[in-house]
């Protein structure tokens, strides 16, 4: 494993929650990603005691492929289907306002509508070493093809849900690898180009799916936890199989950004001269469940 350049002095941007979505953007398309301080200071705490019962019991590992187990850590729990696991989730982080306004200014390039494409707590136990540097457009290899001047079709949102220093493991980026000429350049990534996204607990680093980054070395005695937010245009397919996890009553308390978010709402793609995709009888989905009654 290549080891963390601990000297390197640059960090990504900082900025208020509250600050412009122009200005965010500005930053993203500029570095790669942003830090938004304090996004969700309001809500971690509540998420946490949320999901802590169910973190505490759960294995770290992933079981499945060889190299699906390295990507996603032989000492990292990942959790999903939060929807239905934190009512604090559900009613306040799937459809944040302010969230959504940044993530917006990327996923409506060229969509409508988008999902979330996954909803995540990635805890980095004590002992784990760093994740394979990657950058998150590559869950839709072909676009890897397309460089910096592809679409946008991943970004994220990772909440650091407990104190993020680089010894816990604070995810690792490199900084303006979102415009680097070839994203088939698996020989050009060198660990000594990555800053830890170093956060206070409820901050946010919101990030392209351009830019390469990476789960960092946890070297401490603590576990690092972040909640990973990714979005994807409302025509590609999600990570996360919601309709088939969220019980149609749930969905129904959702509010309807939230419904569109997690596949409860057709897909449109009309500003682009596209159609309308996820719809049943050429039905918009919501009418066909009579969400809006
Ligand atoms: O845990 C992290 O800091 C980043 C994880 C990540 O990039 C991923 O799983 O795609
Ligand atoms: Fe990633």
């Amino acid at each position: 494993m290549l080891a963390p350049s601990k000297e390197n002095a640059v960090r990504l941007k900082e900025v208020p929650a509250g600050t412009p979505p122009t200005e965010v953007k500005r930053i993203i398309d500029e570095d790669g990603g942003v830090i938004v301080k304090g996004l969700f200071t309001a809500q971690v705490d509540r998420f946490n005691t949320d999901m802590d019962p169910i973190m505490s019991g759960w294995a770290a590992g992933y079981d499945g492929p060889e190299w699906m187990k390295e990507f996603a850590g032989k000492k990292t729990k990942r959790v999903t289907q939060l929807v239905k696991r934190s009512k604090t989730f559900r009613e306040e982080m799937l459809d944040h306002e302010t969230m959504l306004s940044y993530i917006d200014t990327m996923m409506l390039e060229t969509s409508d509508a988008y999902w979330m494409n996954a909803a995540q707590i990635i805890e980095i136990q004590p002992g784990e070493k760093q994740q394979f540097l990657h950058r998150d457009l590559e869950n839709y290899p072909v676009f890897r093809n397309l460089g910096p001047s592809g679409p946008e079709v991943m970004c994220n949102c990772l909440v650091a849900l407990s104190d993020y220093t680089e010894e816990m493991g604070a995810t690792r980026v490199i900084p303006g690898s979102n415009k680097w000429p070839d994203f088939n350049d698996r020989d050009r990534i060198d660990n000594t180009e990555t800053i830890a996204a170093v956060m206070e607990k409820g901050d946010a680093v919101i990030y392209s799916g351009k830019m390469v980054h990476g789960g960092g070395a946890n070297v401490s005695d603590r576990p690092r936890r972040a909640l990973a937010l990714a979005f994807c245009p409302g025509w590609l397919v999600p990570e996360e199989a919601y309709p088939f996890a969220i019980p149609l009553e749930m969905a129904r308390t959702l509010s309807k950004r939230g419904q569109q978010l997690t596949g409860f709402r057709s897909m449109h793609n009309q500003k682009m001269g596209g159609g309308t995709l996820w719809s049943l009888d050429y039905v918009e989905l919501a009418n066909v469940l009579n969400l809006d009654d």
